[in-house]
């Protein structure tokens, strides 16, 4: 798996583009030495102390001024990716971070694989696989609470929790083994019930991890929210009220919205994406009878489907029928608009008027204790954001749930522990203590080059 650590990478680590400053990032044994072949400064970077900041010029092989900048230097093992490694700070000009690749790559650098620097990190132990699928979370999380999510796992408090389940679990298996070792002395060092009780207790715990993921899903990738309905309830005027600004067309014409638009908001820390659709109808124009197939879809993929109806016409039973037919109950949610025009309002789970903004905080309250629904747990503790994870977690539970059933069915010790070694390489391939290429590759893969 360590075959590529030898060599030197570098790949840039700034956005692409034309900016303030842009960071060349380079990690393998000899980086300093390698960049000393082009670099001028006071000193010579290997002689430079790890930690320190190094301003030079970068020289071409014809002794040109490439360009001034500042080389930030760290040494093994006490950097990013645990090697050698250094940061150079160049201006912001694509040419120049292009020139100064060219200068290492023909020096035998590598350019970087996607994630490879953070890949490395995880191969030298600076940080699990989970802190290291965290780091992408991380750069990736839209809103202030995916954020702190991402953190949370980045700081290590799922690698915490799911290590010391870990321990447990290899500390039951082994009295379990311990005991076939003894067996002909028919030693019972842990008698099976108290096994047992042990083994639920750790159920249960995988258990209550499994429980945060919808919620931890939620905190990284957001909540996709439909807006439907009949045509002119006031989908695309709701659109415009939450953005607060005249983003679709709204007309008194039926049959506006042809296209979905998606747009993103956030409230009290989580992403939502508001998809605005055609108004449901049988309609014989092919524009708009391809608007609602859009709209169905839309319906079908949302986490959370705002059903509008015009509050002066009441609910709209046939079309809830309908909706019934192609998404769950508990994701559809009753708006009553034009709460303004109507003299009663018939019960709904939110009463609003796009006209007048009447309603609107509660609707927003609403969506987002729809969205994360009951949740027990805060941010200070563990939370499984990634199906990666959910799915281990859930292998581990169900290879205990076999553990259990074979000691309450009087099978051997053998089997026992065969379960329960299942569910510990269960854990073990969460945190990366076992895990193969093809793991590895498809974590990083999903990365930005140079990070
Ligand atoms: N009085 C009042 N009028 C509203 C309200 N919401 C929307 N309208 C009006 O209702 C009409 C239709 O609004 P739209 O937002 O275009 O409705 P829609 O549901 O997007 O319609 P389609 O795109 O055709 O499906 C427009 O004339 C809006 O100004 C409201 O709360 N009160
Ligand atoms: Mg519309």
């Amino acid at each position: 798996m360590q075959q590529n650590n030898q060599d030197i990478i570098a790949a840039i680590a700034t956005p692409v583009g034309i900016g303030a400053i842009m960071v060349i990032r380079v990690s393998g044994e000899n980086t300093l030495k390698t960049v000393d072949t082009f670099f001028c400064g006071k000193k010579k970077l290997t002689q430079a102390k790890s930690h320190t900041i190094q301003y030079g010029k970068i020289r071409d092989t014809e002794n040109n001024t490439v360009d001034d900048v500042l080389v930030s230097i760290f040494r093994a093992p006490h950097s990013y990716t645990g090697e050698e490694s250094c940061e150079i700070s160049i201006h912001g000009n694509p040419w120049i971070a292009k020139k100064i690749l060219e200068l290492l790559f023909s020096c035998g650098v590598r350019p970087a694989d996607p994630g490879e620097f953070t890949k490395r990190a995880f191969l030298n132990g600076r940080m699990d696989l989970t802190q290291a699928e965290a780091v992408v979370d991380v750069i990736e999380a839209a809103g202030e609470a995916s954020l702190k999510g991402a953190r949370n796992q980045l700081d290590g408090l799922l690698s915490s929790k799911v290590s010391a389940l870990r321990s447990m679990l290899i500390d039951s298996a082994s009295l379990i083994e311990l005991e076939l070792d003894f067996s002909e002395e028919d030693l019972e060092f842990l008698s099976h019930r108290e096994i047992a009780q042990r083994i639920e207790i750790l159920k249960k715990e995988i258990e209550s991890l499994l429980a945060t993921y919808r919620f931890g899903k939620i905190l990284k990738e957001g909540v996709n929210v439909a807006l439907t309905g009949k045509p002119n309830v006031g989908k695309s005027s709701l659109l415009n009220y939450l953005l607060k600004e005249s983003r679709a067309i709204v007309s008194p014409i039926p049959g506006t919205t042809r296209d979905v638009l998606r747009e993103e908001m956030v409230i009290q820390g989580i992403l939502f994406r508001l998809f605005d659709t055609a108004g449901i109808r049988e309609s014989q124009d092919e524009l708009e009878k391809e608007g609602v197939t859009r709209s169905y879809r839309a319906i079908q993929e949302a986490d959370i489907v705002l059903f509008i109806n015009d509050a002066s016409q009441g609910l709209d039973l046939d079309l809830y029928e309908k909706l019934l037919q192609i998404t769950k109950k508990e994701r559809i949610a009753i708006v009553m608009n034009k709460i303004d025009l109507a003299c009663s309002v018939p019960h709904a789970d939110a009463r609003i008027s796009a006209k007048t903004g009447e309603g609107m905080d509660l609707l927003c309250d609403f969506l987002y204790s729809k969205a994360i629904e009951t949740k027990t747990y805060s941010e200070k503790s563990a939370i499984v954001s990634n199906l990666r994870h959910y799915n281990n977690l859930q292998k581990a539970k169900e290879s205990l749930a076999c553990a259990l059933k074979s000691l309450e069915e009087g099978w051997s010790g053998e089997i026992v522990s065969l379960d329960l070694r299942n569910a510990e390489i269960a854990l073990g391939e969460i945190l990366g203590t076992i895990t193969s290429d093809d793991i590895l590759n498809n974590i990083f893969s999903r990365f930005c080059i140079g990070k």
